[in-house]
């Protein structure tokens, strides 16, 4: 992509509207504006990044066994009528009448519309276990929309809905979701940690958040200070297949959130910070199924209501949760699995017919290697353009000028560490593939 003719409206200047790094930084990149008060549009790059973490969850639910569907926004009031949620979500529910009078709703989560799938379709034990999962727009009408994407009206989330026959195997497809969701965090660049929590509208005793440490994040959290120093998907990958509805079997060290958070179990020297919750799992038993009717014929003929838990990941959220993990005094620093563009090249002499030339070639040779590449053709000083590169936050730059050119040389610059390298105009394609 050559940015003289890319949509990237970046701001100089700190925007008023926004507190903290994640959503200023947003803005500055060019990423999103806003609609209306916690409602926003993705420009190119914002959405770029948006796609890339949307596919790295999908490949993980993938993995897990979880199956892909699309339902839609709009939901129609009777099923939530049935689960007894329809008074119940209150204020927090967008309740819409359409030309025939019909109660209709902004989906804020889709517990009622998968248990009616299932009922409609499912009729015996043998078609189970069975998760199906979503990545759709949900609206919810937040008091208090703030810090951008984070605490938005809407927002895109991946909910998967898992239905079993017994309430152990219900705790198994729970913890294949768990083991999924460090996977797919780890694979976001993200350390989030497992925390017990509380299932507010969405019902059951088995819970866990997790949670990603910021000072900015509106979750007060709880932890042992060991989990400073591990890492959750391989320090504690194996621990989860005894974990059971009632008791918490995650062995690893203590984590909590402030609803769940009991003085008595935690360690002495306990750490009280900051996070922001990136995923929420729940393990809910028949909550939606007995009174919805959902039920398969069992082994011994007999109906059961069967046992469902729901996972979600706020894949919106997400984006300013890694900003805030991932940035410096210059501008982001994307982790590379989600990046919008692995490389920036930058033109430093664009006034210069030659160095132009073998620019445009570089550019043509890193996107024929399949690189993506955001190139700076523009017409620049060369601060601004390097000032620009760092505010959005490509993990790799790679500068050519006349100095550089007429040694056959370019500059690369590691955006993460600062690093910067002299590497032959050459060779500069195949180091970037590898
Ligand atoms: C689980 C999937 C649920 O809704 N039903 C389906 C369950 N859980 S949840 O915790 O309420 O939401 C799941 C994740 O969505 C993100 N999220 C938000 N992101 C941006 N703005 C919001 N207002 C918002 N509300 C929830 C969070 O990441 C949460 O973990």
């Amino acid at each position: 992509m050559r940015l003289s003719s890319y949509f990237l409206p970046t701001l100089k200047e700190t925007p008023a509207e926004a507190q903290i790094t994640s959503h200023i930084l947003m803005l500055r990149a060019g990423m999103v504006r806003q609609g209306a008060a916690g409602i926003y549009s993705w420009l190119p790059l914002g959405l770029r990044v948006l796609k890339k973490i949307e596919n790295i969850v999908r490949e993980e639910q993938n993995r897990a066994g979880a199956q892909e569907i699309l339902m839609p926004t709009i939901q129609s009031s009777d099923l939530w009528q049935e689960s007894g949620r329809y008074e119940d979500y209150g204020k927090e529910m967008l309740r819409i009448e359409d030309r025939h009078g019909r109660a209709m709703l902004f989906g804020p989560t889709n517990e009622e519309m998968i248990t009616d799938i299932f009922r409609r379709e499912v009729k015996s034990y043998r078609d189970l276990p069975l998760n199906l999962y979503h990545i759709q727009w949900k609206f919810r009408d937040e008091v208090r929309p703030r810090f951008g994407v984070m605490r938005g009206r809407e927002f895109l989330m991946k909910d998967a809905y898992s239905f079993d026959l017994s309430a152990e195997d219900g705790v198994k497809s729970y913890n294949a979701m768990f083991v999924s969701y460090l996977r797919t965090f780890a694979r976001l660049g993200l350390k989030a940690i497992p925390m017990r929590a509380d299932t507010g509208p969405i019902g059951g005793d088995l819970s866990h958040e997790f949670i990603i440490l910021a000072n900015t994040g509106e979750s007060e959290v709880f932890y042992d200070p060991a989990f400073e120093t591990m890492d959750p998907m391989v320090d504690a990958g194996t621990a989860k297949d005894d974990l059971q509805p009632t008791v918490d079997a995650w062995t690893a060290p203590y984590a909590a959130t402030e609803e769940m958070h009991d003085a008595t179990l935690a360690p002495d020297n306990l750490i009280t910070g900051r996070g922001i919750e990136v995923g929420h799992i729940f393990f809910f038993g028949d909550k939606y199924s007995a009174p919805m009717g959902a039920t398969v014929q069992g082994p011994d003929g007999k109906p059961v209501a069967v046992q469902m838990g729901s996972y979600g990941v706020g894949v919106s959220r997400l984006v300013g949760g890694i900003i805030e993990a991932c940035h410096d005094e210059n501008g982001i620093v994307w982790p590379e699995p989600v990046a919008p563009f692995k490389v920036g090249l930058i033109n430093l002499s664009a006034k210069d017919q030659s160095v132009t030339d073998a620019c445009d070639k570089l550019y043509s040779d890193l996107d024929s290697a399949g690189i993506e590449v955001l190139y700076d053709d523009r017409n620049e000083r060369a601060g601004a353009k390097f000032a620009n590169m760092d505010l959005i936050g490509l993990p790799w730059q790679i500068a050519l000028g006349k100095r550089g050119f007429e040694k056959g040389m370019v500059e690369l610059k590691n955006r993460k560490t600062g690093e910067r390298w002299d590497v032959s105009l050459d060779d500069i394609v195949s180091q970037m593939k590898g």
